[in-house]
């Protein structure tokens, strides 16, 4: 990781490597699980990074985030219950809050993440941990899922690379327990990664996912600061197949939502389960499939 003031590169993810150019380094600390930076960078403006990893920057937060919530928020008829796995930054239990939902639970690992991006990042959480229908827990999101008598509609998972203190939001252990604390017509969705970067990795979640839930789909958005700029989303459903709303029916829930948004839209929605042929035969366990964009796979 080069000095501040110049060039923030990550740590490469096989012989790949983003950097950065850095203008300030705004806040910099450790906790017992990662080191967290908040960075003001020339060309996404301030960006927080998780052991040397960009998670979100003022200028693409809302294409991560809106995909994220408002994906699985539309697709349920009537979410009143979510819950929220990480997301420390905010930007997800802002994007849950636009909803008209009763209550959002948001367990967080790290108190830290959460005082650097209400500090340096404002703009993203935009007033969300102080709404009275969010509950923000400082605490193990896996032990809370197993603890929790609540039942959501929704369980989001706002979590950083399968590596380290996340690596356990990615098991099929995991996937039981959010299971069990589902409602009825309950959907999960995660972030799952780059397919292009992280195809092992996709191809695992989608697998331990189909063990436990009945239906699982993949889908994906362009997120520029993230390494391979192609990301992945996976959805899966409690109960029952995993049906795209009618194009309509979609703009009929947006419309009265009054919800606006820089990247999803209904057509987005539908859209984004539309999947290149590599990343379809890599999240149905095939393997690799001519074309496969991916030197050494
Ligand atoms: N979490 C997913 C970030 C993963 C990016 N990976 C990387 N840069 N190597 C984002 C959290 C935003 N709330």
């Amino acid at each position: 990781v080069s000095d501040a003031g110049q060039w923030f590169a990550e740590p490469p993810i096989r012989g790949w490597q983003q950097r950065f150019q850095v203008r300030e380094r705004l806040f910099v600390g450790d906790s017992p699980y990662q080191h967290v930076e908040v960075l003001d960078t020339v060309p996404f403006g301030r960006m927080l990074t998780l052991d040397g990893a960009a998670q979100t920057t003022e200028a693409d937060e809302h294409v991560y985030h809106e995909m994220l919530v408002h994906v699985p928020l539309f697709q349920h008829p009537t979410p009143r219950r979510v819950l929220i796995i990480g997301g420390g930054d905010g930007g997800t239990l802002r994007r849950v809050l636009q909803h008209p939902v009763a209550l959002a639970v948001n367990v967080e690992i790290d108190e830290l993440v959460v005082r650097a991006a209400r500090e340096h990042l404002p703009g993203i959480s935009a007033g969300a941990f102080d709404d009275p229908r969010a509950q923000v827990i400082i605490g193990d999101g896996a032990h809370f899922l197993q603890e929790t008598e609540l039942r959501f509609d929704v369980i989001l998972v706002d979590s950083t690379d399968p590596v380290g203190a996340a690596k356990a939001l990615f098991s099929a252990d995991f996937f039981r327990s959010a299971r069990r604390a589902l409602a009825p017509g309950g959907l999960y969705a995660m972030q799952s990664g780059s397919p292009l970067l992280q195809s092992a990795e996709l191809a695992e979640v989608a697998r331990a996912l189909a063990s436990v839930f009945p239906s699982v789909r993949t889908y994906l958005a362009s997120i520029p600061a993230y390494p391979g700029v192609l990301w992945s989303f996976t959805l899966a459903a409690r109960d029952g197949a995993l049906e795209l709303p009618p194009q309509a029916e979609l703009e009929r829930r947006l419309a009265a939502s009054g919800i606006q948004t820089g990247y999803y839209t209904p057509e987005v929605h539908r859209a984004a389960f539309a999947l290149p042929a590599f990343v379809a035969a890599l999240v149905r366990g095939e393997p690799r499939v001519a074309g496969h964009p991916l030197p050494g796979r």
